[in-house]
């Protein structure tokens, strides 16, 4: 078989053919309690990378509910409508069954046929093993994002390769974590550092928090506004956070930097900015300061379209609250290509306010320091990640998923190998979905590891069914926070169909290439076990309690006055960057105008919805209910011009000419004349999703025009630019 057809998962089964009324399974409630026996099984939750712990309840086997647990910080108690509505991605009819192996069918056309774990398992570990001895083990990359990764990790180091690349950096917050890191020699991290709950004024740019429904953040940023914080929020649209708002600054989409260097000179112009703390932590004031002088709200009001007024007085209440001021970094940062530097403006507008260390502002996060489970070490790569990028991105400091599916297109590609876990490509990278398909013909493997029959899996060789969450062990949630803490991760249920958790598919894999070696244990919780012995716990307490808080070891903030020693090559905090100049960047932020909106196009802009998590979530039977299909957001004056109604249904069609699935329009004055709106994650292809299947449109389809910051490689996605396609006018589309 030469060329790799797209097949999707639907023609495998004769079932699959036929599509039963999605509406019949998606009407179950949640079962009141009975009179059996109820056990409560600690979680982390999966179901977005916030990873809040909870418990699932179950009665005499039958799942009831997942709540979160009282002693944790992410959740504090109360997981989001979503980790709610977890049980759903255990019920789903749509599963992944058993394994799937490509294969010629009775036509001569590609098929996926089902195999056992035994066969499945041999044809991987017999072509990853090929790959290795014909051209190294360093050609197989990863592509990811989940904690259950950890396990792929683990077997690829020991076969000799590195590259693991996750959407959640290029697509995501990588822009932000490379701008945080060049200034103050630090990330944001996950959680994000920020200490909303002591803000006494909270800007958000773009964050749509309320939307974004990272738990532990929404809650902070309620209680915020309980007492009373000043909420000053920029975004084109009238989102959920900016209809709470003090202040909402109505931006013209693209046009951000203006706005910061404007709010900089106010800062330093009226002499607002915090001096002893930039003089004593700080490098580069004078420079910074000379090349704000240039930007005057006045100017800034020629490209935000906001009064310099407005501006001016956003900037002095920014400073009254200082240092409790906290500007929001955002986390979904890759938007149109200068991405890193709009980041950098952001991170030395909070070192004018004083904010980075002191409360209200980032606090500073602690871990537990968790041995990991003594293993041999690893074989020394051939290559790294940099294979992929040349001398692009020099400032990338993880794989860039792009630059990687470019490596792999080709004969003479760099990599021979995919292993993709947890990650519906397709939908997740923009642009990609010609490169996928090159790259499917060039690659001799291509396994996906999924939960559900996703877009992603059309491309494999090899489909491995893994167990939800809620059947799994993975490794402790040690995630760097407020409080250092551990969580666990237990199965609640045992896996369905012919699932598998992730830590024994790798084992397996590892045992067939002769790599026991990285797996020498027979169940992961004994891995568990000894790594919370090492720490006074063990397995036993943590499926009692399931979340462990441990004591800081180190204070949440700077202390008044103290001398610190930043992780930059001058020490201070890099205002002016050095670093960026020697390749031959901006050193400091510079504002870039965003390509220029063709007439009767508008704006494609995008985010989250409460109910869902991107394209993982639409087919969960219980979220379904909530939220079957996004809308089209368009303002009232675009709807009278192309006579449109709330309720049609309508295609969009990019500046490339690429048209939509038709999803339904919703009327309203929260989104300007020159913008749409819509929800990521619907719009689904793969007909095996039977509930999601034909609901909505995909906003990735529509992003052909991807925005490379070339700092660090991320892909812009808001240069994209829509008109409308009416019913009428769909057939020669
Ligand atoms: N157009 C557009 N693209 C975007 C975004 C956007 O807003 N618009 N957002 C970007 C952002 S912020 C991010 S972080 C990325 C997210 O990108 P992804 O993480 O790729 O997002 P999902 O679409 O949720 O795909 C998750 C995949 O994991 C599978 N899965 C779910 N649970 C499990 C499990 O337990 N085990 C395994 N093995 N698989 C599982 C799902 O079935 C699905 O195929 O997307 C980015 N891409
Ligand atoms: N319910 C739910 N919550 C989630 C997720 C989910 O899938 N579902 N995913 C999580 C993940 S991984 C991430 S990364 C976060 C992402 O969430 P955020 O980082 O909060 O948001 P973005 O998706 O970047 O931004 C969307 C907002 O930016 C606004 N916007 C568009 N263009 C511009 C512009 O030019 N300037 C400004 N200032 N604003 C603009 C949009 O109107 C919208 O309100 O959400 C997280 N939370
Ligand atoms: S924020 Fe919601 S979906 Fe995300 S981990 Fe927490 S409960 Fe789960
Ligand atoms: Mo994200």
């Amino acid at each position: 078989m030469d060329r790799r057809e797209f097949i999707k998962v639907s023609g495998v089964t004769a079932a699959a053919a036929t599509v039963p009324s999605i509406f019949l399974s998606g009407c179950s409630t949640q079962p009141n309690p009975g009179e059996g026996e109820v056990t409560a099984t600690p979680t982390v939750c999966d179901i977005c990378f916030w990873k809040c712990a909870g418990h699932v309840y179950v009665e005499d086997s039958v799942p009831w509910k997942i709540i979160g647990n009282d002693e944790d910080l992410h959740s504090n108690g109360r997981l989001c409508t979503r980790g709610t509505g977890g049980l759903g991605a255990y019920q789903d009819k749509d599963r992944l069954k058993m394994p799937l192996v490509r294969t010629v069918g009775p036509n001569g056309q590609q098929i996926f046929r089902e195999a056992s774990w035994d066969e499945a398992l041999d044809i991987i570990a017999k072509r990853m093993q090929k790959i290795a001895d014909e051209h190294g083990a360093d050609r197989v990359a990863l592509l990811n994002h989940g904690a259950g990764a950890s396990h792929f990790k683990n077997l690829l180091r020991g076969y000799g390769s590195a590259t693991f690349s996750a959407p959640s950096y290029a697509q995501c917050r990588g822009p932000r974590e490379v701008a945080f890191q060049l200034t103050y020699g630090e990330g944001v991290g996950s959680p994000d550092r920020t200490d909303m709950e002591h803000s006494r004024c909270i800007v958000l740019i773009g964050s749509h928090i309320g939307e974004n429904l990272h738990n532990g953040q929404v809650q902070t940023l309620t209680r915020a506004l309980e007492n009373g914080v000043s909420l000053i929020t920029v975004d084109p649209r009238f989102s959920v956070a900016a209809s709470k708002s003090q202040h909402w600054l109505p931006i013209r989409p693209g046009t951000d930097v203006a706005l910061l260097l404007a709010w900089m000179n106010v800062l330093i112009s009226e002499g607002l900015y915090d001096k002893a703390y930039v003089e004593q932590y700080a490098m580069g004031f004078e420079q910074l300061a000379a090349h704000v002088r240039q930007f005057p709200p006045e100017w800034a009001y020629l490209q935000t379209g906001l009064e310099p007024e407005l501006i001016r007085e956003t900037a002095r209440e920014m400073a009254k609250n200082a240092p409790a001021t906290l500007v929001h970094p955002g986390r979904h940062t890759t938007w149109y290509g200068d991405d890193t530097q709009r980041e950098r403006a952001i991170a030395i507008l909070n070192t004018l306010l004083g904010s980075w260390g002191r409360p209200g502002g980032f606090y500073i996060q602690e871990k537990v320091k968790l041995p990991n489970y003594p293993l041999p070490d690893y074989p020394k790569p051939k290559s790294t990640f940099k294979a992929a990028h040349g001398d692009d991105y020099p400032f990338a400091t993880q794989p860039v998923s792009n630059a990687v599916i470019d490596a792999s297109i080709g004969d003479d590609a760099h990599y021979k190998g995919w292993l993709v876990y947890g990650t519906n490509l397709p939908m997740t990278i923009p642009g990609v979905r010609p490169k996928l398909r090159q790259a499917a013909d060039s690659l001799d493997l291509i396994v996906v590891i999924d939960t559900m029959p996703a877009e992603v899996t059309g491309y494999a060789d090899v489909i491995l069914p893994e167990c939800t969450y809620l059947e799994r062990y993975d490794e402790l949630r040690n995630a760097a926070e407020r409080e250092p803490s551990l969580a666990l991760r237990m199965p609640a249920f045992k896996p369905r169909h012919d699932s598998k958790p992730g830590w024994w598919i790798a084992k397996q894999l590892g045992e067939r290439l002769g790599l026991q070696k990285y797996f020498p244990w027979n169940d992961y919780s004994e891995v568990l076990d000894w790594q919370l012995k090492q720490v006074g716990s063990s397995l036993d307490e943590m499926q009692q309690i399931g979340v462990k808080n441990f004591p800081r070891k180190t204070p949440k903030y700077f202390q008044a006055g103290e001398a610190r020693r930043f992780n930059t090559p001058s020490g201070k905090i890099e205002l002016y960057s050095q670093r960026l100049a020697d390749r031959g960047f901006d050193p400091l932020p510079v504002y870039k105008r965003p390509p220029e909106r063709p007439d009767n196009y508008y704006h494609l802009n995008y985010g989250r919805m409460p109910a869902h998590t991107f394209s993982r979530t639409t087919n969960n039977p219980l979220l379904f209910q909530l939220a079957p299909e996004n809308t089209l957001w368009i303002n009232s004056l675009v709807a009278r011009q192309w006579k449109l109604k709330t309720g049609d249904s309508v295609r969009m069609q990019n500046q490339d000419g690429i048209v939509s699935k038709s999803i339904r329009v919703r009327v309203t004055e929260r989104i300007g004349p020159d913008s749409v709106f819509m929800a990521h994650g619907f719009g689904h292809s793969a007909k095996q999703l039977r509930l999601t299947n034909g609901l909505g449109a995909d906003d990735s389809a529509l992003m052909t025009n991807v925005l490379i910051d070339p700092i660090m490689g991320a892909t812009g996605m808001r240069g994209n630019f829509v008109t409308f396609v009416k019913n009428s006018e769909q057939e020669h589309a």
